[in-house]
């Protein structure tokens, strides 16, 4: 099997070498870094984080940092999401849209201060696009990719994990809500956040250099409630209808297509960047829509659906997005994007390889 691996070109995570220690299996690439994706149990890895509490390399979620007097302007000409009353130590999660409505980030906000901002952005380059956007407003800001890296802890006991490491404050942290803090002089930001339904925190490591001994930290203390290493759950995300952006989005997905429709605030100034395209979209009428979809039969099987082709009555309606066995609904589940006609409880066919399998289309989300 060919290699690939780090290299200047695909940077490396301040928590690699620990998940290398932790067995890590595979990786997928993710804003020019590797972010693990299996220690190799799937099983096992989706019961922690059911049932106990799981540890993540998430430092793919890179962070882009705008400061300066137009940096609150910026960030909401980023944002179609209406940013007037985000408060300070808090996260908000804001839909970002080309010139034409199209989604090209769905990221978590963290707004340290009046004139400080994190964009936690998903699989695109939004460094080079905040700066474009800067520039061309002719817009009084800095920006940089600070040395910042996440570590997610979800699962039921992530709280008593956080806590044991942090401290009994955490437990008051509402959702999105973050504080700065420090463990064996590292420095991190914690935040009850994460990219997943079952709870958690996320841990932004400040100190590049100090990755292990976190990540070492951290599982230390999650011994007690069987602590274990996973990554962002193919199947617990489509299970809790969580977005892929990348994944679940082409080059031409607006916000309204994917669900987002309700972080979408279409009177804010013309100036938002994809304000009027959204404006023109909804008027003229949303294309296509994201719907959940269910095989009929309850077999197994192995790999995930990459755009599979949905058929109804012999006409393509558009594709199965993502796919997984799903433990708790004992089937093949996935998201569907179909035309803006199609109803909850049509039946349909997805075309998977040389196969034809009898599907349903559902609501979102599934738990
Ligand atoms: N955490 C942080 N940064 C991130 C992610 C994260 N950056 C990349 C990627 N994930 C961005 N995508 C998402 C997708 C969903 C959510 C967060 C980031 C999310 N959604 C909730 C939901 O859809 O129910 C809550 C949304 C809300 O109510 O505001 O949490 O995971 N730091």
């Amino acid at each position: 099997m060919a290699e690939i691996g780090p290299n200047t070109r695909l940077r490396v995570s301040p928590f690699y070498n620990a998940t290398v220690q932790d067995g890590v299996t595979a990786f997928s690439p993710y804003n020019a870094m590797l972010m693990p994706v299996s220690y190799g149990n799937p099983d096992a890895e989706y019961d922690r984080l059911l049932n106990g509490v799981s540890q993540w390399d998430v430092s793919v979620e890179r962070q882009v940092e705008i400061t300066g007097p137009d940096a609150a302007r910026l960030v909401q000409l980023l944002s179609v999401r209406d940013l007037s009353t985000i408060e300070v130590g808090k996260g908000k999660y804001i839909p970002m849209c080309d010139h034409r409505g199209v989604l090209i980030n769905d990221p978590v906000v963290l707004k340290h201060g009046s004139h400080t901002f994190w964009l936690s952005i998903g699989d695109n380059n939004i460094l080079m696009w905040a700066r474009a956007i800067a520039a061309e407003r002719g817009l009084n800001v800095a920006i940089c990719e600070p040395d910042v890296s996440p570590m997610a802890v979800q699962g039921p006991k992530a709280e008593e994990v956080v806590a044991a490491v942090f401290g009994d404050w955490v437990r008051a942290l509402r959702y999105f809500w973050f504080a700065p803090a420090e463990i064996s002089g590292i420095p991190v930001i914690v935040q009850r956040s994460g990219y997943s339904k079952q709870g958690g925190f996320e841990i932004y490591l400040r100190d590049g250099s100090r990755g292990t001994e976190l990540w070492n930290i951290v599982k230390e203390a999650g011994q007690p409630w069987g602590i274990g290493p996973g990554n962002p759950n193919p199947i617990e995300r489509i299970e809790s209808g969580l977005l892929s952006y990348g994944g679940d989005t082409d080059d031409q997905t607006t916000p309204f297509e994917v669900r987002l429709g309700k972080y979408v605030d279409l009177d804010l100034d013309d100036d938002v960047i994809g304000i009027t395209a959204l404006r023109r979209i909804k008027a003229e009428g949303v294309r296509r829509q994201q719907l959940g979809i269910v095989f009929d039969t309850s077999e197994r099987h192995p790999g995930h659906a990459i755009w599979y082709d949905i058929e109804k009555d012999g006409q393509k309606i558009g594709h199965m997005t993502c796919g997984a066995w799903s433990p708790r609904a004992q089937a093949m589940i996935g998201f569907a994007l179909v035309g803006a006609e199609h109803r909850v409880g049509e039946a349909v066919d997805v075309k998977r390889g040389g196969y034809r399998d009898k599907a349903r289309l559902c609501a979102l989300p599934f738990f």
